[in-house]
Order: structure tokens, then C-alpha cells, then sequence
């Protein structure tokens, strides 16, 4: 469908809403299974693609179930959670993106999970603070080679309370190495109706100045969103699509300009959005000048690039080239760069467009 047209903006971009773990090259994936004697059902780059992405509307359930396919292959080994991150920033440098925020999970990629399918084989000890370093370490280098910034966001999980203290005290120690927020992911259409231990960390996030994202809205109702910016302080929501269900909610939010992180292609193989993207949410984001950005959530898992979520905003959105630009300049000015850093990415930006 959207991936043979031709590429709708080549002019930069920059992207806030991208797992790290979500968007691994699938040529590392197998190179690591073979080098760390990880069986995988197939060898074949191919057959793999069919394992682990989605090509038809599922659920977040389903979605987020095709991460532990690959992940005991990554997690808990020091060089390829480097090499993840480095080729992150060469494929995001390739599609044109000048500034992104990548987001993960330091315990997941410990391998400290609790996941259905055991992950196992860690090198050793790998804690999540030296997830921290190691994926800083790879983001710098990306950074010195293909010439853009990288920052990132670490993430609590829904179903893990306990990490979330963890997770903030991270984000606090490495604020001036590259961790420039928290987040919430994970599947947010289980029961979560009180979670005392990420409100008391993202209140912990406040004090420290830490930035603050969450899932939200995404496979759960408008209430979940409320919570996010009334409990959770969330100054950015991840997806956000129920609000347009909570006409005034949704008036509160476009006053406050909190920032939509939305991600068109993801939205509809998670099924959390109807599949004519015509009647998309983000159409009424546009219409009502609301503050969001796009994005690719799970470039691996959704078979996807920065581009197809560009064409499918160009071809059944209506976006212009103007829009595109307005949208991107939104984003630059709700990143969690520091202000120097950001009038910086502005002034960049505005140059490259010609507003200058
Ligand atoms: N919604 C919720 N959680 C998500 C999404 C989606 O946008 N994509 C990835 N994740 C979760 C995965 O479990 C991943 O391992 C974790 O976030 C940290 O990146
Ligand atoms: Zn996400």
C-alpha cells in the first residue's frame, strides 16, 4: 500500500516516539543468535520478518507478545545492545530524521524481565544501570558518525511497579549523558486501575526535572490519558487516539498543548485505530491545530520507516508540505532538549526549510 510511493518530505525531521527495542535491524538479530548460540525458529531474514511483524490489524496484546521472539537474542549482551543503538542512529540519520528520542526499557534489556517466554542466556550480571552506559556509549558514536543528536527516555512498565523507582533514579544519574525523560509503556489494556508505584516515581520525576511521557489512550479510554497528565504529570502522551472520544477532555488538553506522540501505522496494526486512516484521529488533531508529532513506535514489529507514517499522512491525511514543516516545528519545540539545545534544533530546522 503506502510503501511504494515515492518519499512525500525529505526535508529534516525529527521523532519522539521510537523504541529502541522496537526498531532493531533484523540482519542483528540473526548475527547475534548465531554468535551467542541462540536458537531462533528460522535462519532466513525473511521468514523472520513474518515472525515478528505485523501485516494485518491485531491487538497491542499480540503486538507486544512478537517482542519475545527476538529479544532474548539482544537482551543481556553488552555488545549488542551497543550495536542497537549505534545502527539506530545510522538508519534514523538515513531517513532523514536530525533529532530523535529513542526510548527503552533498561531492565527489560538486562534481561531482568518477567516476561510469558523466559529470556535467559545474560552475559554475566548486566544491570540496568550498565544497559544505561552501554546504550549511551552507542548513541554517542551514532551521534559522531552520521552527524545527528540523539537523546533518550527510559521506560517504566505498566506490569512492573517495581522497577519504576529504579527507572527515575536513572534517569536523574545520567541527565547530563543523553537521558532527557521517563516513560510508561507496556500493555495498557490490562488492569491498571491503581499503580501508587509509577505515580510515586513520575512525582519523584517532577522533583528531579526529569521529562515526562506515558502511554496512554492507545488501547485504553480517555480516562487512562486524564490519569496520565493528572496523576503521572505527563507533560507528552504516547498515542493519545481515545481523546477525540472525551470531547472535553480533549478541549482541556489542546489548551494545555500537551503533545500527542502519534504513530500512524502502529495505530492500526495494534487495532487501537480503525483502518481508514481517512477517519483518523490525527485528521482531527490537524484540524483543531492540536500539538503532535509522527511517528514509527516499532519500526521492526510494524515492517515499517519513518516514511511509511510520512506517506500515509501525506496520501490519506491530506498533509502539505507546509503542515509537514508546521508539525515538525511542534515537535522540535516539544522534545525534551534543554532550551539552548532546542532554540539550536529550531534554528536548524527553520534554515532548512527556507523560514530563514
Ligand atoms: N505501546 C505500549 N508499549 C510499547 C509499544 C506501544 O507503543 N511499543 C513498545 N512497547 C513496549 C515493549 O514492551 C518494549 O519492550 C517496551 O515498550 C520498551 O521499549
Ligand atoms: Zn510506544
Amino acid at each position: 500500500m503506502a510503501g511504494k510511493s515515492p518519499i512525500p518530505f525529505s526535508k529534516p525531521k525529527v521523532e519522539l516516539h521510537v523504541h529502541l527495542d522496537g526498531a532493531i535491524r533484523l540482519k542483528t538479530i540473526l548475527y547475534y543468535a548465531k554468535k551467542r548460540k541462540i536458537q531462533l525458529p528460522t535462519e532466513n531474514e525473511d521468514e523472520l520478518q513474518k515472525l515478528i511483524s505485523c501485516s494485518k490489524p491485531s491487538t497491542l496484546t499480540e503486538v507486544l507478545l512478537k517482542f519475545s521472539h527476538y529479544m532474548p537474542v539482544i537482551a543481556g549482551s553488552r555488545e549488542a545492545i551497543q550495536q542497537i543503538a549505534y545502527e539506530l542512529v545510522e538508519d534514523k540519520a538515513n531517513e532523514g530524521v536530525i533529532y530523535f528520542e529513542a526510548r527503552y526499557s533498561p531492565h527489560y534489556l538486562a534481561n531482568c524481565n518477567v516476561h510469558p517466554i523466559p529470556w535467559g542466556h545474560s552475559e554475566g550480571d548486566l544491570s540496568p544501570d550498565e544497559v544505561v552506559k552501554i546504550v549511551n556509549q552507542g548513541f554517542q558514536r551514532g551521534q559522531q558518525d552520521f552527524g545527528i543528536k540523539v537523546r533518550s527516555i527510559l521506560c517504566c512498565m505498566r506490569h512492573m511497579e517495581a522497577w519504576s523507582t529504579e527507572v527515575v533514579e536513572l534517569c536523574k544519574k545520567y541527565e547530563n549523558d543523553g537521558v532527557v525523560g521517563i516513560d510508561l509503556a507496556g500493555d495498557e489494556s490490562m488492569d491498571c486501575n491503581s499503580y501508587p508505584g509509577h505515580v510515586q516515581a513520575f512525582e519523584m520525576a517532577v522533583k528531579y526535572g526529569v521529562h515526562r511521557t506515558v502511554h496512554a489512550g492507545e488501547a485504553s479510554p480517555p480516562q487512562v490519558i486524564r490519569e496520565a497528565v493528572e496523576l503521572l504529570k505527563a507533560e507528552r502522551i504516547g498515542h493519545g487516539y481515545s481523546i477525540i472520544k472525551d470531547p472535553l477532555l480533549y478541549k482541556e488538553l489542546l489548551l494545555k498543548q500537551i503533545h500527542f506522540e502519534a504513530c500512524p501505522c502502529s495505530s492500526v496494526l495494534t487495532g487501537a485505530c480503525d483502518p481508514d486512516y481517512t477517519k483518523h484521529p490525527i485528521v482531527t488533531f490537524k484540524r483543531d491545530k492540536a500539538n503532535f508529532s509522527l511517528n514509527t513506535d516499532d519500526p521492526l514489529v510494524f515492517n515499517s520507516t519513518i516514511h511509511t507514517d510520512y506517506i500515509i499522512a501525506a496520501e490519506y491525511m491530506n498533509f502539505s508540505e507546509a503542515e509537514f514543516m508546521a508539525m515538525n516545528l511542534n515537535t522540535a519545540r516539544s522534545s525534551f532538549l534543554r532550551s539552548e539545545e532546542k532554540e539550536e534544533l529550531l534554528h536548524q530546522l527553520c534554515k532548512a526549510y527556507g523560514m530563514e
